[in-house]
Order: C-alpha cells, then structure tokens, then sequence
C-alpha cells in the first residue's frame, strides 16, 4: 500500500468515526416527540380505578383518559392538588361532565405555560371507592 493510499484510508475511518459520533449525540440531544400516554378509566380487571393510576409525563405530553369499565366516570382536578394555578387552572382541565359511553375520552395537553409538578385527580362518583389518580409532569 502506498503512503497516500493508507493516508486516505486512515482519513476516511476518522470520518466515518465523527459522523457516527455525531449522530448519536444528535439523537441525544434532540428532544423527544410528544407522547400521548392513554389511562383506562375502570381497569380491565373491573376495578373502579385508573389505570395506570400514576404517569409520570414530559411537559408537552398528552394524557388521555378512555372509558373502559363501570362507568359513569369523571375528572376532576382540584386547585389544593395541582401545582399552582389554582382554581382557574382547576377548572380548566376539569371534565365535570360524566363520561357513560365507552370509548369516550378526554384529554389533556400537559405544555405552554403549565407549570411542572404533579396533579392529582379523582373520578367524583367513585372517589370514596379510591379512584383517584396522579400525574407527575416533568420539564
Ligand atoms: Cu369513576
């Protein structure tokens, strides 16, 4: 092999090197589609709960509630439960109306100016039943 020959080749396996290593610090670096994560209202098991009953999000994120088993079902957020905002945010992603058919669904855009932290909810006729649940959202 001549001098230039193994210059070149040796250049070209340092190329080929950097392009790789950039690529994946690119995809590192690039921040992840949002994600629409769906939570069953009524678990498949025939308990009245979410499931899953904890998510934990990126800001961004969509959850979607579906009804699945027992319903009627609902989503109340209260302002003592949510990050800050209070009782205007509260209301805001509130879905006071009961969901009966199933399939139905509702949803949240966990982004823009909603602050990170974690929002705890609950179904209004099946609280004392213990179906309530927890979304932690992260920046
Ligand atoms: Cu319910």
């Amino acid at each position: 092999m001549t001098l230039t020959a193994r210059i070149y080749r040796s250049l070209s396996v340092a190329l080929c090197s950097l392009v790789l290593v950039v690529a994946s610090f690119l995809a590192v670096v690039s921040p992840a589609a949002a994600e629409t994560i769906t939570v069953k209202m009524g678990a498949d098991s025939g308990m009245l709960m979410f499931e899953p009953a904890n998510v934990t999000i990126q800001s961004g994120d969509t959850v979607k509630w579906v009804n699945n088993k027992l319903p009627p079902h609902n989503i109340v957020f209260d302002d003592k439960t949510i990050p800050a905002g209070g009782k205007e945010l509260a209301s805001k992603l509130t879905h006071d109306q009961l969901m009966f058919s199933p399939g139905e669904s509702y949803e949240i855009t966990f982004g823009g100016d909603m602050p990170v932290g974690t929002y705890t909810y609950y179904c209004a006729p099946h609280r004392g039943a213990g179906m309530v649940g927890k979304i932690t959202v992260e920046g």
